[in-house]
């Protein structure tokens, strides 16, 4: 297929700002006539940083002028993660910088929750003395475990520790259980250990990728889309499984618009091809699995036949794809996703992908999965934590393969007379806009925020959750604080540095000084033993052998390997961390704790007459809920739209820009109208929206009332038995052409 690097860049941006993968080329004008900007201009000062406008952390320099003014931000080229180049998310990072709509001040509530919240401003001395007040009375009444900590992003590092030092390990985050935690247990119970963050996928060799949901291109990961661009140019051939040609599906020799919930029966159906057939890696089977014969029988009945009539997808099309990623292998890359938590058996889906990469030999090859490894940044000395009497973990009964904590058992627990054995009290939500990342459950999101006696919310933005808050803390953007030492996982182990490129605006504080001012307050200064984040910096560089001045001229530092190869072909007689030491194709750790040992397919509901299944995916140009209201990428994107198929569109006489709402199969009506587009690029029984728009909170002036929240229409979660991942894709809408809100404000 002709595909080159470049195209794959220009659609990937759909339309608009994919050219700034390719580094501060962003299309638009970000500051006048700083578009033609010279790097090299005497005037500028730079200053290491790393991108916090998602997870993948790219380390980057902001160059900043003689008034102090951050005029740019771009990748550092030493960086494995950003290459020497930001997406498009990263360069208009700096709106994060300069958005006037941040909170300014703490504030504490007056009166009314919710939208009709009222506050006050308060100074920090103020705000810190009646959180630390509040905390030690909750400690007193009822254990600090009661108190949980809701968090996400690079504060929970240093709020981890205040918690921590105050007693509680009551602490869990949406990049678990509304993200990641099923990928990482399936993978984990497959081949004893996850692919990480960044994943260890080797992309820029494969020569066949495989992507089942995914969205690479739109999901921008910085690394991972410059590696699949460099594959692309190197000729390899993509498949990807999508009930929408999302924009790799456009790149690819395969699309494979599968029918939604189905994903299990395909992958069932390729295993039965590459066993039955004999296309498997008879030596890597050999040598490092264990369960073949057992999967064979199991999965002997799955044909391409079989999988056709619950798939969709033509058993020639299951088959010639089976056949592409086989003759590829071991240089293949059937990726496990991120967020994967869809229909609630989503661990026993990436234990499918586990399974197939095991029997493709990919798990430790080139161009498949290589071996990660992660710097060692050595703690600053402070005393051992206090042993809480419980922690998250114990919230997860009857989940045995939840391993971390699970946001909606704290939550759970928080409503009074839970059925979890700990009840919990108060909350620090630190960002993370749970209204919108975390969907209800039975409401009972809402009967907790009702109930808690305490709620603290630290953010950038005035953000809806804020609402709830007896306290509003207003943290700096990551362009104004120091933080903790980057030492991202990848081919290399490295370290990046962030310090402030800018002063704290108005009365924001860096998360690490929010932290040491509660610790302070009750009585946990030994454990916040420095006056500045600088300080623990530069013990800590110095006992990595580097320094606070060096790694403010290098940001970013590559250190050597000291785990071994990046590949099993080179490691003697390698041992998988499973109870076997083998890859687990059949799982006796699922067996004995009742679980199906090999992935099963279930049938989902699937929608409903004059219903569609709702699904949900990423912009290039946003993060979430948390850039929306960002100028420069409102810019880019200001509402989100609901794509349509055209044929159902002339059924229900839909025309393209047309505003609907959306009702679901629990009779809850959208918010705001969301404008249609019509695309042949979804199937018919599906309709999709960017995730993170139809914000409700009038303070954030470019993103309030801008499109649909997908989050207020998922009421219906398939918990995930295993480790308490909420599948968020079983949720069914209708579409209304008249404003269902207007009779009742009326
Ligand atoms: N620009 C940008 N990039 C981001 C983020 C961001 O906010 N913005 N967030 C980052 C984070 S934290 C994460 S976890 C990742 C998430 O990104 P991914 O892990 O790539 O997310 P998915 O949920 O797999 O991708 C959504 C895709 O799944 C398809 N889909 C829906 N239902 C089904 C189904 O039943 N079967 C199949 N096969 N496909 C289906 C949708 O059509 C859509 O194309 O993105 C990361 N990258
Ligand atoms: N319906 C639905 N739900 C989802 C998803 C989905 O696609 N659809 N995606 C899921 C996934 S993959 C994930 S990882 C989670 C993500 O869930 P969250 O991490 O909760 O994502 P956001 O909604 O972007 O919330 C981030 C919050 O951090 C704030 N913030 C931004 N910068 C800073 C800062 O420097 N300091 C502080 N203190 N706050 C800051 C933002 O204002 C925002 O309130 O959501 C999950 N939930
Ligand atoms: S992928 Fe983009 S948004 Fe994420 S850290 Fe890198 S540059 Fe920033
Ligand atoms: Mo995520």
């Amino acid at each position: 297929m002709n595909t080159s690097r470049r195209d794959f860049i220009k659609i990937s941006s759909l339309g608009v700002g994919g050219a700034a993968v390719v580094g501060g080329l962003m299309p638009v004008k970000l500051f006048g006539k700083d578009t033609d900007f010279n790097y090299d201009r005497p005037d500028l000062k730079r200053l290491p940083t790393y991108c916090d406008v998602c997870f993948w952390k790219c380390a980057a320099w902001a160059y900043v002028d003689e008034e102090g003014k951050i005029k740019k931000v771009i990748g550092n080229d030493e960086d494995q993660l950003s290459r020497g180049r930001l997406c498009t998310r990263g360069t208009g990072g700096l709106g994060l910088h300069y958005d006037d709509d941040r909170l300014r001040t703490p504030l504490i509530r007056v009166k009314g929750k919710g939208e009709n919240a009222e506050f006050r401003e308060a100074t920090w001395e103020e705000a810190t003395t009646l959180i630390a007040k509040k905390m030690t009375e909750i400690k007193n009444k009822y254990g600090a475990e009661s108190f949980a900590l809701l968090k996400h992003g690079d504060i929970g590092k240093h709020l981890d520790h205040l918690f921590q030092a105050y007693g509680s390990d009551t602490i869990a985050e949406p990049a678990f259980a509304q993200c990641r935690g099923p990928r990482d247990e399936g993978l984990k119970l497959t081949f004893g250990e996850s692919c990480g963050s960044p994943e260890s996928t080797d992309m820029r060799d494969s020569k066949c990728l495989v992507f089942i949901g995914s969205h690479i291109g739109e999901n921008m990961h910085n690394s991972q889309v410059q590696e699949v661009s460099e594959a692309i140019d190197k000729g390899v051939s993509i498949i990807t499984v999508d009930p929408r040609l999302s924009t790799v599906a456009s790149k690819s020799k395969f699309w494979l618009p599968i029918r939604p919930a189905t994903d299990i029966a395909l992958m069932l159906a390729w295993m039965n091809v590459i066993i039955f057939e004999e296309l498997y890696d008879k030596e890597y089977v050999a040598k490092y699995t264990t369960g073949l014969d057992e999967l064979k029988e199991h999965v002997r009945p799955f044909t391409p036949e079989w999988a056709y009539s619950i798939t969709d997808l033509t058993p020639k099309m299951i088959r010639e794809s089976a056949y592409e990623m086989a003759h590829a292998a071991p240089a293949v890359v059937i990726h496990p996703g991120r967020h994967v938590t869809w229909y609630g058996d989503d661990t026993q889906r990436t234990r499918a992908i586990g399974i197939l990469n095991a029997l493709l030999g990919t798990w430790g090859r080139r161009g498949g999965f290589y071996f990660n490894e992660k710097a060692k940044v050595p703690k600053y000395p402070s005393p051992d934590y206090p042993e809480p009497a419980w922690a998250a973990k114990d919230l997860n009964v009857d989940l045995p393969f939840a391993k971390e904590g699970v946001t909606n058992r704290v939550i759970q627990a928080s409503v009074p007379g839970t059925t979890l054995p700990h009840q919990v009290k108060a909350w620090m939500v630190a960002a993370t806009n749970l209204t919108y990342s975390v969907p209800e459950e039975k409401s009972s999101f809402l009967k907790a925020l009702d109930a808690l006696e305490f709620l603290v919310v630290v953010d950038l933005y005035n953000v809806e959750i804020a609402g709830y808050a007896d306290v509003v803390l207003p943290e700096c953007s990551y362009l104004e604080r120091h933080d903790a030492i980057r030492a991202s996982e990848f081919r290399e182990p490295s370290i990046a540095l962030r310090v402030p490129a800018a002063q704290p605006r108005w009365k924001s504080k860096p998360g690490w000084e929010i932290a040491k001012l509660i610790g302070d307050k009750l009585g946990l200064g030994d454990y916040f033993n420095y006056k500045n984040y600088k300080e623990v910096l530069e013990w800590q560089l110095k006992q990595m052998g580097t320094s606070y001045e060096e790694m403010l001229h290098l940001g970013v530092k590559n250190l050597p390997r000291k785990t071994g190869p990046l590949y099993l072909d080179d490691i003697p007689d390698y041992q998988f961390n499973t109870a076997s030491g083998k890859i687990e194709l059949y799982s006796h750790e699922l067996a004995d704790a009742g679980f199906d040992p090999m992935p099963v397919y279930t049938a989902h509901p699937q929608p409903p007459r004059d219903y569609f299944r709702l699904i949900y995916g990423r912009a290039p140009m946003h993060t979430f809920s948390k850039t929306v209201n960002s100028p420069n990428l409102n810019d880019l994107k200001n509402e989100n739209n609901l794509w349509i198929n055209p044929r159902v569109a002339k059924i229900w006489n839909l025309k393209s820009g047309q505003e609907v709402w959306l009702k679901n199969q629990d009779e809850v009506v959208s918010t705001f109208p969301i404008k249609v587009r019509l695309t042949e690029r979804i199937r018919w029984d599906s309709v999709y929206m960017v995730h993170g728009f139809g914000h409700k909170n009038k303070k954030l002036t470019r993103a309030y009332g801008k499109g649909i929240n997908d989050t207020e229409m998922v009421t219906n979660i398939m918990v995930d038995p295993l480790m308490g991942g909420t599948g968020m894709r079983g949720n069914f809408v209708t579409i209304l052409t008249e404003n269902p809100n207007e009779s009742v404000e009326s």
